[in-house]
């Protein structure tokens, strides 16, 4: 497999200027016919023209209209080229065969559920027809789709509808013209039997856009919320960006079988069915949120990513970074902004941390790839990219946010651009100095950020002084200091935020007091990678300082704040945010030193204070309800894990469980209170008061759950059938299944029964399984990989099961090796049907060095064995020689 470095990057020789593309689709083969002008970037160029193509069958092909024969062009597996072009513009015609009812691999044009639809990013438009698939090439697309009308009643593309009639033998046929240029990732299509729910927005300046969700009849009931969320998203961006949508027909297609979320197709967006259909009975707090966000977040990309692309696919967080900070920002508003900077920033500790610090560790605009693809399985681009768009807001403020991508949309409206580009709209708005920002897009590894305090009482002054690490990843032995914006605040002794005036930075005088206001929080620069000093002024009393409010950075924070510190934190920080945040601190504290005590053979005792502050937290009238459900929640066991010098799965595991059920017996009374006060309201009400209630009940009853309790068992059956929605009757089902036992396997049979016909429904059921910590878990997954309801090739099934079972590090990690063995199997199975979604599933492998000897001889043979394997994709060849290097 070959390497594609960005240091490589060339402009193409060729651009396309329009692309029409006929369809015929058919049950035994596709025909795709291709009319493309092309003209050379460099007038006079006589240098070949490179098309990519794979697992197609050329048919023909002509250069202004005259065929070519073979000798006049070159194919192998991967291209088309044609070694002497015409000078100037010129018109290429390419026929070519292809068969979608056979494409499992989900790229390109497949069938799902009998339908046709297509996934073209990252490089799937070269699986329809061959092309130059990089998105620097922009092009007018026209689409003509023609199939048998009964079995295709509804045929889509991007754009507008232009033209539709039927033809002899029983076919139709559909013209759709898209007046926008578009790199190939965006182009879609779909044909099927599908209906739709219809609904009209009208922007504000009076453009009437017709709303269209497309799904099979019996599902278009449960797309109330989707279209719910796609106003809404329409709304926000005009509100706070000030971007309207540009054309008059938006449409949604939801399709069972897809590798990745969503995508953003030029008015055609494709999404996996979980993230459109949704009833109360069916989908859980946690689905309607994820909807929420993900129709905004592919509705954004409208502007940022579709008006204007990424140059290459290096560039990809120009566009994810963005529209993840965009649709963050949207759930935000339209919920608790507390609680959703909560859920991001525990997802980038589980999830994007430790890949930051693994073999796979690569900066937010990587240097190099193997298959563009696996950039989106961790997500870190995406979640890493948000989070240096935020630090420009951060550094900006609200208003300087705006400005800066006013420019950005005024300057590359149409076109395909770079980071530094956006990064030089932020500044150029701004008239900003953003000393080293940059590194944030070149530098891997997460910034380890240490800070000490002291408080002078004579001179009224407090220091805070900063160094900064950022530890050696793959390829990056040595790195420089990073520009690192700490938002701070003080608290007195009564937990009120200090009234900042002046600091001093290195000996410099800096306000900073701004338009009379009182100033309670300001960010501070830190660049330096040692002994960087900040003097605040006028202090008169030791404050306990809030460091990194709000998250303002991705770093790891390592301060000499005392326990005592962080439960005062914890009780009054105004950055609730940071008083989550101190009780995490104390949390993984606390679980750190149970876990050495486990090791060590010692009994394991729960400090009283930390019962203490979790029951005052739980107890708060005055706080918001899923900030405490958030708040009494303990980090989870891979983010412990992640800190140990060695990972030890049974000994966190060991410990958190005994925690939960030390805090589950002490505060009983106070959980069942918490049930009994907290139940739902007959009926389902997605918004935040509700779905607050319902997470603090459910957090409750997942704590008494632990309990071997027969009055708990009755109250959680109670609650499995009492319940009137997806969320309540999923929660119970979840407290009961914590111990095995008659009562566990009778729940989940009746469940099973009850929901066989929604199959995600029963792709929850699948997970809930198979993500249990129940001893000897493998046989059952074993075992539920030959369920009727289980097909390895829809991709949800997989990630529900077997990704479902590789988040059980008790299990997968089991010192006997059999998870191991399990998803090395599996891996090798699900390469030969998709090796997208295959190489998803191998990641788990990576940080194989983390653990004990014992475990890494054994996950090595499993990586071992799937490299020795004939025929590996290179998605999995990349990330599995990635991690044995
Ligand atoms: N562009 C791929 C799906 C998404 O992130 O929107
Ligand atoms: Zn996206």
């Amino acid at each position: 497999p070959k390497e594609i470095f960005l240091k490589d990057y060339k402009s193409p020789d060729y651009y396309f200027d329009t692309v029409d593309l006929r369809f015929s689709l058919g049950e035994e083969k596709t025909i795709v016919a291709s009319k493309i002008t092309v003209f050379p970037r460099v007038e006079g160029s006589s240098a070949p023209l490179v098309l990519d193509g794979v697992d197609l069958k050329l048919i023909s092909i002509k250069v202004d209209g005259k065929e070519l024969k073979e000798g006049d062009y070159h194919l192998d597996s991967r291209h088309l080229t044609l070694p002497s072009p015409p000078e100037g513009k010129f018109t290429l015609e390419i026929d070519t065969e292809i068969q979608p009812q056979n494409n499992t691999s989900l790229e390109g044009l497949y069938k799902s559920s009998g339908n046709f639809c297509t996934q073209c990013e990252a490089e799937g438009f070269r699986k329809i027809t061959f092309y130059q698939d990089r998105p620097d090439i922009m092009a007018k697309y026209t689409c003509r789709i023609e199939a048998d009308k009964l079995l295709y009643p509804v045929l889509l593309s991007n754009g507008n509808l232009i033209e539709q009639g039927t033809l002899e033998g029983g076919k139709h046929y559909a013209v759709w013209e898209d007046p926008f240029k578009k790199p190939c990732y965006l182009f879609a299509l779909v044909a099927g039997q599908l209906e739709s729910r219809d609904d009209t927005f009208v922007t504000r300046s009076g453009r009437k856009v017709a709303l269209r969700i497309w799904t099979p009849a019996q599902d278009v009931p449960k797309t109330a919320h989707a279209m719910y969320s796609l106003k809404a998203a329409m709304k926000w961006d005009e509100d706070v960006f000030g971007l309207e949508y540009d054309l008059d027909l938006f449409n949604v297609v939801a399709v069972p079988d897809f590798n990745m979320g969503a995508m953003e197709n030029k008015s055609l967006n494709i999404f996996n069915s979980k993230l459109v259909l949704a009833s109360p009975e069916t989908a859980s707090d946690a689905d309607y949120a994820a909807i929420l966000g993900v129709i905004g977040h592919e509705y954004f990309h409208n502007w940022t990513g579709n008006r204007v692309t990424c140059r290459d696919w290096f560039q990809l967080s120009l566009k994810e970074g963005l529209t993840v900070f965009r649709d963050q920002e949207f759930s935000s508003d339209m919920g608790s902004r507390t609680v959703k900077r909560i859920a991001d920033v525990s997802k980038l500790r589980n999830y994007q941390f430790p890949q930051d610090a693994g073999p796979m560790a690569h900066p937010v605009r990587p240097h190099s790839y193997i298959k563009m693809d696996n950039f989106y399985t961790g997500k870190f681009l995406l979640y890493m990219g948000a989070e240096v768009v935020r630090m420009y807001k951060t550094l900006l403020g609200t208003q300087g946010f705006r400005k800066g991508m006013d420019l950005y949309f005024k300057r590359h409206d149409g076109q395909a651009v770079t980071c530094e580009d956006f990064f030089a709209a932020m500044k150029d708005a701004n008239g900003a100095d953003f000393a080293n920002f940059l590194l944030w897009y070149s530098q891997a590894g997460t910034p380890v950020v240490k800070v000490t305090s002291s408080y002078n009482a004579e001179a009224h002054t407090f220091s805070l002084k900063f160094s900064q690490e950022v530890p050696p990843t793959p390829g990056q032995p040595v790195k420089e200091s990073m520009f690192i914006p700490v938002a701070v605040g003080l608290l007195d002794s009564s937990g009120k935020d200090m009234t900042l005036s002046s600091v001093y930075h290195n000996g410099t005088l800096q306000s900073v007091a701004s338009n009379n206001q009182p100033v309670l929080s300001t960010v501070l620069r830190v660049t330096k990678q040692k002994e960087e000093e900040f003097v605040f002024c006028d202090i008169f009393e030791r404050p306990i300082p809030s460091l990194l409010r709000g998250y303002s950075a991705p770093v790891r924070l390592e301060s000499d704040l005392s326990d005592s510190d962080l439960f005062f934190l914890l009780a009054h920080d105004s950055d609730e945010f940071n008083r989550w945040e101190s009780g995490q601190v104390l949390a993984r504290k606390l679980m750190l030193s149970l876990v050495a005590d486990f090791q060590q053979s010692k009994p394991l005792t729960l400090n009283p204070k930390f019962v203490q502050g979790l029951k005052s937290i739980l107890c708060d009238p005055s706080l918001d309800k899923e900030f405490i459900a958030k708040a009494i929640t303990l980090p989870g066991e891979g983010e412990i894990m992640d800190m140990m010098e060695v990972a030890d799965p049974d000994a966190v595991h060991a410990v958190r469980t005994f925690i939960r059920k030390e805090l589950a017996s002490q505060l009983k009374s106070e959980f069942l209170s918490t049930v009994e006060n907290n139940r739902s309201s007959e009926e389902y009400v997605f918004d935040h008061p509700n779905m607050a209630g319902r997470a603090l009940k459910n957090t409750a009853l997942a704590y008494l759950g632990s309990l071997e309790d027969s009055e708990i068992t009755e109250l959680a059956l109670h609650e499995y059938k009492t319940a009137t929605n997806m969320t309540d009757q999923f929660a119970a089902l979840s407290a009961i299944s914590q111990k095995p036992g008659k009562t566990r396997d009778d729940v989940l049979a009746d469940f099973y029964t009850k929901w066989q016909h929604n199959y995600l429904v029963v792709n929850k059921w699948f997970a809930l399984q198979a993500m249990s910590n129940i001893p000897g878990n493998v046989e059952n997954v074993r075992k539920l990989l030959n369920h009727p309801a289980f097909d390895l090739r829809n991709p949800n099934k997989v990630y529900s099961l077997i990704g479902g079972f590789c988040g059980s590090p008790v299990n997968f990690h089991a010192k006997d090796g059999s998870g191991y063995k399990f998803l090395g199997e599996i891996v090798l199975q699900l390469d030969k049907l998709n090796p997208q979604v295959a190489s998803r599933m191998v990641s788990a492998f990576s940080r194989w060095r983390r653990f004990d000897e014992s475990r890494q001889t054994l996950a090595k043979q499993q990586l071992e064995t799937i490299m020795s394997a004939n025929g590996l994709s290179e998605n999995v060849f990349e990330i599995a020689s990635k991690s044995l290097a």
